[in-house]
């Protein structure tokens, strides 16, 4: 009886991983994505959303992660007036970018042409805007758009048989 048992549970060592994101979110890389267009947010708004829900305003590292937000962003162009925020500032030194989260400085951008531009010298916020097909503009951050939150692909720990 007793080793009947313990065999038992030796055949449920099975553990799988899988990954996934929760509803709602869009799925890239190791990266989940919240594309939020039912509010209009200033640039620090936005980003205690995001806190709030347990992510960041997006951080944008690769030509790949961007190309990704760019697709869907024109997908759900409908919804956003100028753009999406992104977690992007130069407020604390004008000129250096940093991404407010991880205080990493830029890696990789796509500002478009002539851009950031610190206009009036008071643009010291990032968003991927619509008038360029999403390439990235410096705007003032008090003004209000949708905005995109992201964080890590959640672990789920499946266990069951192998
Ligand atoms: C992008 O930057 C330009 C020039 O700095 C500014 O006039 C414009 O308002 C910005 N676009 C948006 C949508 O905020
Ligand atoms: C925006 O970029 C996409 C992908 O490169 C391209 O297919 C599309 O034609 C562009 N749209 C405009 C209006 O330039
Ligand atoms: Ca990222
Ligand atoms: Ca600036
Ligand atoms: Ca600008």
């Amino acid at each position: 009886m007793f080793r009947i048992y313990l065999l038992s549970i030796f055949s449920l060592t099975g553990v799988l991983s899988q990954s996934s994101c929760p509803h709602g979110w869009l799925k890239n890389d190791n990266s989940c994505y919240l594309f939020v267009t039912h509010v209009d947010n200033d640039w620090t708004e936005s980003e205690y959303f995001c806190h709030m829900i347990g992510s960041k305003l997006v951080e944008i590292e690769t030509e790949k992660e961007n190309n990704f937000l760019k697709n869907h962003a024109r997908s759900e162009h409908q919804h956003a007036k100028s753009g999406f925020w992104i977690g992007g500032t130069d407020a604390v030194v004008e000129g250096e970018w940093i991404w407010i989260t991880s205080q990493a400085k830029f890696s990789y951008d796509d500002w478009a042409d002539d851009f950031p531009d610190d206009y009036e010298g008071n643009e010291d916020c990032a968003h991927l805007w619509s008038g360029v097909n999403y390439s990235w503009n410096d705007s003032n951050c008090d003004e209000r758009m949708n905005f995109i939150c992201e964080k890590p692909l959640d672990e789920i720990l499946i266990i069951g048989r192998k």
